[in-house]
C-alpha cells in the first residue's frame, strides 16, 4: 500500500476497484463494511476527485490533499503568519499558539461530497482571537487561509471567520493534529463544510474581498455553510 507513503492521489481505477469492494460490503452487511474501513484506514485515501465519497466505507476519514506529497513540518519549525489588511501583522510559533486561550468542542465533520465523521473532539485557538489581536482595517472583508502545501487556499467572510466554532486547530481527539490531517496546524469551522478547513495552515491573510478558493474555482459553493 505504497500510496500512503508517496502521497500519490488515489487513481480512478483504484476508486472503481474500491467501489466494487464497497458493493460487496453493502451486500454482505455492515460488519464487512466496518472491516473494510479498518482495512483501508492505513491506505490514507488521498482523493482530490471526491470519488471516494461513493465508496460506502461508513463514517471514516478520507485524507485529502490536492497536492502530491506535503513536506512534514515539526512543531518546532512551525510558524503562522497573520497578514494583509491589519494594523498588527504577526508571526506565531506553535508555542505562541499553545500559550493563547484554547477552545474545545466536539462536532461532526462534513465533507461536501457526502461523507462525514461524527463526534470529533477539536481544540485550538479561535480565529476571532487572532483577528482581534491583528485588528483588521476598515477595508477588510474576508480572510484567506493559505497552506504550506503551496497549492491550497480558501476564503471566509470576516464574519464567518469570527464565529465561535472557527478555530486554528492544535489538537484532534486530544492529540496533536497528525500530518495527514493537516498538522501541525489546520483550520476547522463547525458550521461549514470540510473544504473551508485548510490543512497545513501557514498564513491567515485579511483580504479586501471574499474570493473563491481552490475548490470553489472548481465548483464548490463560495458560501460553505452546511445547510441541513
Ligand atoms: N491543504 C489542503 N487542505 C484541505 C484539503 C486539501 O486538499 N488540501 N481538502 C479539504 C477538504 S475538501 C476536506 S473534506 C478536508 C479533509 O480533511 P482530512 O484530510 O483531515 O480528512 O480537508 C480540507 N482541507
Ligand atoms: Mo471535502
Amino acid at each position: 500500500m505504497a500510496a500512503s507513503d508517496d502521497g500519490a492521489p488515489v487513481g480512478r481505477r483504484v476508486v472503481l476497484g474500491l467501489l466494487g469492494l464497497g458493493a460487496i460490503g453493502v451486500i454482505a452487511g455492515s460488519r464487512i463494511q466496518t472491516e473494510l474501513s479498518r482495512l483501508l484506514a492505513p491506505v490514507q485515501l488521498r482523493d482530490p476527485t471526491g470519488l471516494s465519497a461513493l465508496i460506502p466505507l461508513g463514517d471514516t476519514w478520507r485524507y485529502y490533499s490536492v497536492s502530491g506529497t506535503v513536506a512534514r513540518r515539526g512543531t518546532r519549525f512551525y510558524t503562522l503568519k497573520v497578514s494583509g489588511l491589519v494594523e498588527n501583522t504577526a508571526t506565531y510559533s506553535y508555542a505562541d499558539l499553545q500559550a493563547l486561550p484554547q477552545t474545545s468542542f466536539t462536532d461532526t465533520f462534513h465533507c461536501v461530497t457526502g461523507w462525514q465523521v461524527p463526534d470529533v473532539p477539536w481544540s485550538g485557538v479561535r480565529v476571532a482571537d487572532l483577528l482581534e489581536r491583528a485588528a483588521p482595517t476598515d477595508a477588510a472583508v474576508g480572510v484567506r487561509y493559505h497552506s504550506f502545501d503551496g497549492v491550497y487556499s480558501v476564503n471566509m467572510t470576516l464574519e464567518q471567520a469570527r464565529a465561535d466554532d472557527a478555530i486554528v486547530v492544535l489538537t484532534m481527539y486530544g492529540k496533536p493534529v497528525t500530518h495527514d490531517h493537516g498538522g501541525p496546524v489546520r483550520i476547522y469551522a463547525g458550521s461549514m463544510y470540510g473544504y473551508k478547513g485548510t490543512k497545513w495552515l501557514s498564513e491567515i491573510e485579511v483580504t479586501p474581498d471574499n474570493r473563491p478558493g481552490y475548490w470553489e474555482d472548481r465548483g464548490y459553493p463560495l458560501n460553505g455553510i452546511i445547510d441541513e
